[in-house]
């Protein structure tokens, strides 16, 4: 009987956890980080299972590869991964990336590149022990787009922050934005989720739009906003959610509600918060978002031949 074992190092980015898998990936070969993540998928899927799901994991474990860059100049390349599939970026993982690097001696201070498959981004060590991300090119494509969902009609903007997004004023749907309510909020996000393809709304060429986020007033002093963001597993991210954030920073720029340089404190639904800011381009921004993680376990997952259960339990 063989036994796989993948070393992996487990942190959490203002509550949302990153699984870094730091040993025994599967050979996806040489390529950028859209190649090795589409040979990932058609080869490998059971590997992003089971380090994400059940037993091994939890619906809201996000998974990390860390790979060789393609790109001499990069430190590293990453593919991001969920309980159901892959994420274009993600960056509460890209800060619980850097923070494994630290953990690991590889980097101590300044600016390194990493490659993801929707691009590039750079991450920042600050002297406070948080980690800036600046992440790739984010816009708006659609401004007060309706959806009709069994709880009425609801308008939303789309938009890119390395995933695509519908972001909804809550209050304007009696949505308050209490962690107490997180069952009811999961449930009008995922009513949203289901009724865009319905109504014809996705991102740019038919891209399904997989995260939904439901944004209002903080409770925070300091803050700018708090958010609900539903992930495509059906699980809401602990953290403020970096490429949810960037989508909101384009959002605000794009209504002239936020100028470049200027800071936005988004606070995540359990009170924890991203600080961001943006830098404009001719199609939208290319925003900064930094936080902070904390490394929670180093662990070795093995995967038995014979055990049912060696690809965790699908959804
Ligand atoms: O921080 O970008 C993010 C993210 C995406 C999904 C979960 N977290």
């Amino acid at each position: 009987m063989t036994t796989q074992t993948i070393r992996v190092i487990d942190s959490h980015t203002e509550g949302e956890p990153t699984r870094v898998v730091i040993d025994g990936a599967p050979a996806l070969g040489q390529g950028t980080a859209a190649q090795r993540r589409d040979a990932f998928r058609r080869h490998f899927d059971g590997f992003r299972s089971a380090v994400c799901n059940e037993p091994r994991g939890f619906d809201a474990m996000v998974g990390a590869l860390l790979l060789p860059p393609n790109d001499p100049r990069a430190i590293a390349q990453v593919i991001f991964f969920n309980n159901v599939g892959y994420l274009g970026m993600c960056v509460h993982g890209t800060i619980g990336v850097g923070e494994t690097l630290r953990h690991l001696g590889r980097i101590r201070s300044g600016r390194h590149r990493l490659e993801t498959p929707v691009g590039d981004v750079t991450i920042e060590l600050a002297a406070d022990g948080s980690i800036a991300v600046e992440n790739v090119e984010s816009w708006r494509t659609q401004k007060d787009a309706v959806v009709e969902t069994r709880h009425g009609k609801i308008a939303g903007d789309v938009a890119w922050g390395g995933n695509w997004f519908f972001l909804v004023q809550a209050e304007q749907h009696r949505q308050e934005l209490s962690a107490s309510r997180i069952g009811e909020l999961t449930d009008c996000a995922w009513a949203i989720r289901e009724a865009l393809p319905r109504c014809g709304i996705t991102g740019t060429d038919g891209a399904e739009i997989d995260h939904i986020e439901l944004f209002g007033p903080p409770r925070t002093v300091g803050a700018d906003s708090r958010n609900f963001v539903l992930c495509p597993g059906r699980e809401y991210d602990r953290s403020p959610c970096g490429t949810g954030t960037s989508a909101k920073l384009a959002c605000l720029a794009a209504d002239g509600k936020l100028r470049d340089g200027q800071s936005w404190r988004q606070e995540s639904i359990l009170g924890t918060c991203f600080v961001g800011s943006v830098r404009s381009t001719a199609r939208g921004v290319i925003p900064t978002v930094a936080g902070r993680a904390w490394i929670t376990a180093e662990s070795t997952l093995l995967l038995h031949e014979s055990d049912p259960f060696r690809e965790g339990i699908r959804r």
